[in-house]
This record gives C-alpha cells, structure tokens and sequence, in this order.
C-alpha cells in the first residue's frame, strides 16, 4: 500500500464526506481526513487553498488541489484504477 495520496477535508458526518469516505474505504485507498467546519467558520489555510470555503475538498500530496464531491469521487476512482494496475493502465484506458 502507497502512502497516503492525500487529504480531504471535511465535516464530521457530512453527508457528502461519509459518501466519500465510503468509497475510499472501499477502494482501500489511503487518504488522511482533517476536520473542517465551514458552519463554524474554517481555518485561513483552508480558506488559502479553497476560497469558496466549502467541504469536502482534496488535496494530494502532489498539492493537486479539487473541490465538489462528485469531481473528488471520480479522481479517487481514478486513484484505485492507477494503484491496482500500476503504470500498464491509462486515463486512455479507463477513459477512452
Ligand atoms: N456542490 C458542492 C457543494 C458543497 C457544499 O455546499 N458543502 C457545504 C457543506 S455540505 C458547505 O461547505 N457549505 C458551506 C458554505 O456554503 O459556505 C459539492 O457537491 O461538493
């Protein structure tokens, strides 16, 4: 198992975090989780990266930078695809 690809930043039972934990988990994907409340106000660093504010957002550890859950659900998709098959498979491949 790789390291860790990367963060997401979410809230507690937040709907759109538990949909995206659940696919990460079950694509055995390894990705931190740092707690960020937009209702409560969210850290300036958080706001630096993702000026919209809102969670969840992405960040890999390659600084790659996504926000709206359905776009993070696809790229960790993705993710699985690369880490399962390695270099032989391509966004080509799996997005012809
Ligand atoms: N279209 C976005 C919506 C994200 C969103 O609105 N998240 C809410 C929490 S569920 C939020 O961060 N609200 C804070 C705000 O709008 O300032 C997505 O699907 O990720």
């Amino acid at each position: 198992m790789p390291a860790s690809f990367g963060t997401i930043y979410c809230t507690d039972g937040n709907p759109r975090t538990v949909a995206l934990r659940i696919l990460a988990k079950q694509n055995k994907l390894d990705i931190n989780y740092v707690e960020e409340a937009p209702a409560k106000g969210v850290s300036a660093e958080f706001r630096k990266k993702f000026p919209m504010g809102k969670i969840p957002a992405f960040e890999g550890n390659d600084g790659y930078l996504l926000h709206e859950c359905n776009a993070i659900a696809i790229y960790c998709k993705f993710l699985f695809f690369f880490t399962s098959f390695g270099d032989e498979i391509h966004f080509k491949t799996v997005y012809p």
